[in-house]
């Protein structure tokens, strides 16, 4: 069945949900495509990981520093931008995402649960307080390279990013928040992620079970399994910028 926009401009509470794919068009790798997914050409268990910065700070910290000065050059796109533009056209939205850019906040989203954390901050190893400096910024070859982190002010151990590796709780707080606008919705738009990582692929499946429309937008067709699930085939930047405006023409 064909996704109605009016389902849009109707719904009480809705619920956007979004992954690598909704940054892809600001020039930022997703995780898993073909070719130019980040995992294509990195191993996660080598940068991903507690482990890994245990076993090498350098290498993972300055892979981290490389991909976040390519986010402060990135610029939100029109799907960073359609979604500000429905949170103030809906009475409730609630934006939750996977992503470790700041691109929602800067085209305007009032309110983002970051489910895995953020690149902007950094924070201690060892003793989790929150890194105040400024990051030292020595030039980095292309694709990192190994950078020394900083050091804690206050216990001296090394600062890490303030993302969510794996085998690292989600925040709690933030994940509970997320659920229960799951669990609430009228309807979820669940934008630009393969929906791969547990526990945040749950969100949509949520959803679902309590009755919401899923609407999956991404180049790849998604399967819809249930009656209220639809996939809008196609790249976020161009498709959530016409669904936002035939919902509300
Ligand atoms: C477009 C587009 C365009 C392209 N427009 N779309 C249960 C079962 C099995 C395993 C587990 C489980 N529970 C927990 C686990 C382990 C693990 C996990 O899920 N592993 C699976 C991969 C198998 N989860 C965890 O470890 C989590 N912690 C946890 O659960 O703690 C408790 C626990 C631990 C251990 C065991 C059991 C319990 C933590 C997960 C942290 C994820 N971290 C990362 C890295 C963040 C830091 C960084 O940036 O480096 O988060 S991994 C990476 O994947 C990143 C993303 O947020 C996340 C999701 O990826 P996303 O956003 O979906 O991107 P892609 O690339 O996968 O997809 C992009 C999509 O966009 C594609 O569909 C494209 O087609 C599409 N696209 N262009 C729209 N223009
Ligand atoms: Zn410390």
């Amino acid at each position: 069945m064909e996704f109605d926009p009016q389902y849009l401009a109707q719904a009480p509470h809705l619920v956007v949900f979004t992954g690598a794919g909704v940054s892809a068009e600001s020039g930022i790798p997703t995780f898993r495509d073909a070719l130019s997914g980040l995992w294509e050409h990195f191993d996660p268990a080598q940068l991903a990981t507690p482990q890994a910065f245990r076993a090498n700070p350098a290498l993972v910290w300055g892979w981290y520093e490389w991909r976040r000065r390519k986010m402060l050059q990135a610029q939100p796109n029109p799907a960073h931008l359609a979604i500000a533009e429905l949170a103030r056209r809906v009475p409730r939205l609630t934006l939750i995402t996977q992503n470790v850019d700041d691109l929602h906040e800067r085209a305007g989203s009032p309110s983002v649960l970051h489910l895995h954390g953020s690149l902007h901050t950094p924070q201690c190893f060892a003793c989790n307080r929150p890194f105040k400096g400024k990051l030292p910024c020595p030039d980095l070859p292309e694709q990192g390279g190994s950078l020394e982190p900083p050091r804690c002010s206050g216990c001296n151990g090394k600062i890490r990013p303030g993302v969510v590796w794996f085998g690292e709780s989600l925040p709690q707080a933030i994940l509970k928040a997320a659920f229960q606008a799951a669990d609430d919705c009228d309807l979820l738009l669940s934008v630009g992620t393969s929906g791969l990582v547990q526990p945040a692929a749950q969100i949509p499946q949520r959803a679902l079970q309590q009755g919401a429309r899923v609407v999956h937008i991404n180049p790849q067709p998604q399967e819809c399994r249930a009656p209220q699930e639809y996939s809008l085939t196609g790249p976020a930047g161009q498709l959530l910028p016409q669904l936002v405006q035939r919902a509300f023409a």
